[in-house]
């Protein structure tokens, strides 16, 4: 085939999706951030929405997300991505509505946001990027850092006496009545990829059902704040965070699948939180 052959449009396999802009994402290369973006934009665009979404960015390192999205965007202050989601939504009921927040600004910062909002059962979409630390701001610890694991506040590994115990908050959130869907995804390999995107689809679908918060934890890495090459941070998400943060939905149609209660049935073992991550 000559490469004429190639760039007919018949041939095209792949185009940059409409509802992202042209502009240079800052995002470091291998960071998950930049994959859940082209994610939601692709769910965007196949659903026909782009004129009728309002997202909320976070504070954190995807605090620039209004300007990759061409769609209609708020800036809310740190945490508070879902209390500005549950107002516009309640004005614009219309309108597809969602948040977007890493661990920090939603686990740490915006906890009882989210809590809240979960609990009122607002009828919105929320993605929550779960990379173990504050990114943007030079790798302190987060709510979700595994124990043991070091970071620039913690820098002999996290120690659950002093600085308490890795928060799993899509649990807890799938417990309250005002969540519909709740599940975790990865975007660290093209099949965990597309499966995100299923999700993040259904998180948006069921917008129009009125049931309730559809929320789609992504677990993530930052490969920056975690001192490691893309390829490395991947492999050590894979050997360590999915242990303790498993893949798969939680609750569907508001419904617990019967894994999670099985699993959440073992949290009250505490040798299943230690983790020697040290590296000495
Ligand atoms: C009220 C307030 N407190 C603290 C900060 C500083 N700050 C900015 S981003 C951030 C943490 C971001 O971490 P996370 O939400 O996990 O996002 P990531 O960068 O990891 O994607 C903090 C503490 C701030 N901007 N505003
Ligand atoms: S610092 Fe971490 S979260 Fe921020 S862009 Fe880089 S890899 Fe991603
Ligand atoms: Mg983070």
């Amino acid at each position: 085939m000559t490469r004429e052959d190639i760039i007919k449009p018949e041939n095209l396999v792949y185009k940059r999706t409409p509802v992202l802009t042209d502009a240079t994402m800052h995002y470091c290369p291998g960071c998950g951030h930049g994959v859940v973006h082209r994610i939601i934009a692709e769910v965007i665009e196949e659903m026909g929405i782009q004129d009728n979404v309002i997202g909320i960015s976070p504070v954190g390192c995807s605090v620039l997300a209004y300007n990759y999205f061409d769609v209609d965007f708020v800036e809310a202050a740190h945490g508070r991505a879902p209390a500005c989601a549950s107002a516009i939504k309640r004005l614009r009921p219309e309108t597809f509505v969602f948040s977007y927040q890493g661990d920090g600004d939603l686990a740490s910062i915006g906890c009882g946001e989210v809590v809240h909002a979960c609990n009122r059962g607002e009828n919105i979409t929320m993605i929550f990027i779960n990379n173990g630390i504050y990114g943007m701001t030079g790798g302190q610890m987060a709510p979700t850092t595994l124990e043991g694991m070091e970071t620039v506040t913690c820098p002999y590994g996290r120690d659950p006496k002093l600085m308490g115990h890795t928060m799993r908050l899509t649990e807890m959130l799938a417990q309250l009545p005002g969540t519909y869907y709740v599940t975790r995804q990865a975007v660290y390999t093209p099949a965990a990829a597309r499966k995100c995107k299923k999700a993040i689809r259904q998180a948006f679908e069921n917008q129009k059902l009125n049931k309730g918060v559809s929320f789609v934890e992504v677990t993530s890495n930052c490969n920056s704040g975690w001192k490691m090459t893309p390829v490395q941070a991947n492999k050590w998400m894979e050997e360590n965070t999915l242990k303790y943060f498993p893949l798969g939905d939680m609750k569907v149609d508001g419904k617990f699948d019967p894994k999670f209660i099985e699993r959440v049935a073992t949290f009250d073992q505490p040798n299943e939180t230690i983790f020697s991550l040290r590296k000495k």
